[in-house]
């Protein structure tokens, strides 16, 4: 039978296994950090759009990005719940104004495919340091957010695509803007 110093004993040992196999190393943590704010900033980019949208009486794009913006708030919130699970504690980045002003709606969308594909890259360089490092969890945790990107890209592409066919056409802008008030449900 154990006594109470080698039940003690046996504890602190599988608390620190435990530790350590949930601990990130240093690189990633910084990754997942960096992360945080680039998640922080598309909710903040997006916010902005879906202001501009508004005044400009696009309230279907406007609905859209405030949806979109949303979203990016809870990609950066998993991030820091898994940050601080993973024996780290999460730092809230400082983020700077984002753009406010854009010549059209096309722009708009242009401006958010350009800003996926970098975060795309980003999450991409995290997979890679994952598994360079072995860590299974991690990589396992960020799959879901390259999914999400996969389908947040395609989502813009057409949209972009939509506004091309439709240039100059303001009855048929009018109506893919009611459209895009519901584009981005189950996204
Ligand atoms: Fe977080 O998916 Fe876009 O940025």
């Amino acid at each position: 039978m154990m006594n109470n110093k080698n039940n003690l004993s046996f504890f602190t040992v599988s608390f620190r296994t435990l530790k350590n196999n949930i601990m990130l190393s240093e690189k990633i943590e910084q990754l997942l950090q960096d992360q945080v704010k680039k998640e922080a900033s598309s909710s903040q980019t997006y916010l902005a759009m879906a202001c501009w949208a508004d005044v400009k009486g696009f309230s279907g794009a406007a609905q859209f990005l405030y949806t979109h913006s949303d979203e990016e708030r809870v990609h950066m919130l998993k991030l820091i719940k898994f940050l601080n699970e993973r024996g780290s504690q999460a730092t809230i980045p400082a983020l700077d104004s984002p753009r406010k002003e854009f010549d059209n709606l096309k722009e708009v969308f242009q401006s958010i495919l350009d800003h996926e594909i970098l975060v795309t890259e980003s999450i991409n360089n995290i997979i890679t340091v994952c598994l360079e490092e072995k860590d299974h969890l991690t990589n396992n945790f960020i799959q879901w957010y390259i999914a999400e990107q996969m389908e947040e890209e395609q989502l813009a592409r057409s949209i972009i695509d939509k506004l091309e066919m439709i240039g100059s056409d303001t009855s048929s802008l009018y109506l893919f803007d009611r459209e895009l008030a519901t584009a981005n449900q189950g996204a």
